[in-house]
C-alpha cells in the first residue's frame, strides 16, 4: 500500500491521534462482522436480537446466543491490526482507541487505554439490582438468575435504544475534537451516535482517514480512504509510522 505524503506529513507531526474501530478490525481474526454478508448475523439482524425487548420476550434464545458468540470469541486472536493499534499507544504522545468492539481483542493484544463505547461481552449483570457478574460458565445455556435477588442477569452491551456510558462517550467525544489525525477503521458507520465521532472531527479540523474493505455511510465525508483489510493496511502502516517518527 502507497500512503500519500499529506498522511505521513500529518502523522510526523500529530501529538493527538484518536482511533474508532469497528467489527471490521477483527474480521481477520474470525470474528463475524453484523452487515457483511455470509455471517452469523444473517438470520438475525442486529437490531432485532441486540436490543431489550429481545432480551425480554425470549431470555434463554438471546441468552445461548451471546454464550455461542462469547466461545467464538473466547476462541480467536488478535490480529496484525490489533497488535499495531496496541504499539501505536506508545508512539504518539496522546493516542486514544475507542471501539465499538464488545470482544476484548484490543486488550488481548496489549492495548491499555481502550474506550469501549458498547460494553464488553465478557461482563453480565442482574437486571434487578445491578450485581455484576464477570465469569460465566460457557455451558450455561439458559439465562442465569442473580443469586441475591433472583433477577435475570445479562450481557454488559449496549443494546438499540439504550444509552452510551455516558464518560466513554464523554471521552470519545473528546477525543475526538482534540484529535490532530483521526481513523475509523473497519465499521460501517451506521450505527449513531459512534458514527458522529469521525464527523466531529473532521468539523473540528482533525485529519480524518478511513480504513475499510469497502466504502462506507460517511467515506464522502473524510480526508482519505485507504482500501483494503486493516490487519494487512495498520501492519504495513506502523512500520511507517516508525520511520518518520524517529
Ligand atoms: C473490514 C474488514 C477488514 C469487514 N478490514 N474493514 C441518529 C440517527 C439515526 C438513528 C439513531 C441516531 N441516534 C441513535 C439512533 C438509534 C440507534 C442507531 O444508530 N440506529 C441506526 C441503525 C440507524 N442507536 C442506538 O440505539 C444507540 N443508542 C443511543 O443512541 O441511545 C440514545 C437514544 C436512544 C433512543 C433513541 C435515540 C437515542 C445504541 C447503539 C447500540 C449498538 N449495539 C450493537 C450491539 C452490541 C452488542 C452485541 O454485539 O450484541 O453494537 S449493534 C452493532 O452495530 C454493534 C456494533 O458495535 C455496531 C456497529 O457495527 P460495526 O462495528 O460498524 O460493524 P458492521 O458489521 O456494520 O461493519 C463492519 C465494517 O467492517 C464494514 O464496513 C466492512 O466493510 C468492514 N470490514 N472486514 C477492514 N478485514
Ligand atoms: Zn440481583
Amino acid at each position: 500500500m502507497i500512503f500519500s505524503e499529506r498522511l505521513l506529513a500529518e502523522l510526523k507531526k500529530a501529538g493527538n491521534v484518536a482511533v474508532l474501530t469497528g467489527a471490521g478490525v477483527s474480521a481477520e481474526s474470525g470474528v463475524p462482522t453484523f452487515r457483511d454478508p455470509g455471517g452469523i448475523w444473517e438470520k438475525f439482524k442486529p437490531e432485532q436480537l441486540a436490543n431489550f425487548d429481545a432480551f425480554m420476550n425470549d431470555p434463554d434464545f438471546v441468552w445461548s446466543w451471546y454464550q455461542h458468540r462469547r466461545e467464538i470469541m473466547r476462541d480467536v486472536k488478535p490480529n496484525k491490526g490489533h497488535i499495531a493499534l496496541a504499539e501505536m499507544e506508545n508512539v504518539f504522545p496522546n493516542f486514544n482507541l475507542i471501539t465499538q468492539n464488545i470482544d476484548n481483542l484490543h486488550f488481548r493484544a496489549g492495548s491499555k487505554k481502550v474506550t469501549e463505547l458498547h460494553g464488553n461481552i465478557e461482563r453480565n449483570f442482574c437486571m434487578k439490582c445491578r450485581t455484576f457478574y464477570e465469569e460465566v460458565d460457557l455451558n450455561e445455556k439458559k439465562v442465569l438468575k442473580c443469586e441475591k435477588c433472583g433477577g435475570l442477569i445479562r450481557p454488559d452491551v449496549v443494546w438499540f435504544g439504550e444509552m452510551l456510558p455516558v464518560n466513554e462517550l464523554r471521552k470519545a467525544e473528546e477525543s475526538a475534537a482534540n484529535a490532530d489525525v483521526f481513523f475509523t477503521i473497519g465499521t460501517s458507520a451506521e450505527v449513531y451516535p459512534a458514527a458522529m465521532l469521525p464527523i466531529i472531527a473532521k468539523r473540528a479540523g482533525a485529519y480524518v482517514i478511513e480504513i475499510n474493505t469497502k466504502p462506507t455511510a460517511i467515506s464522502i465525508e473524510l480526508d482519505e480512504i485507504l482500501t483494503g483489510k486493516s490487519g494487512e493496511i495498520l501492519d504495513e502502516l506502523l512500520f511507517k509510522i516508525k520511520k518518520i517518527r524517529n
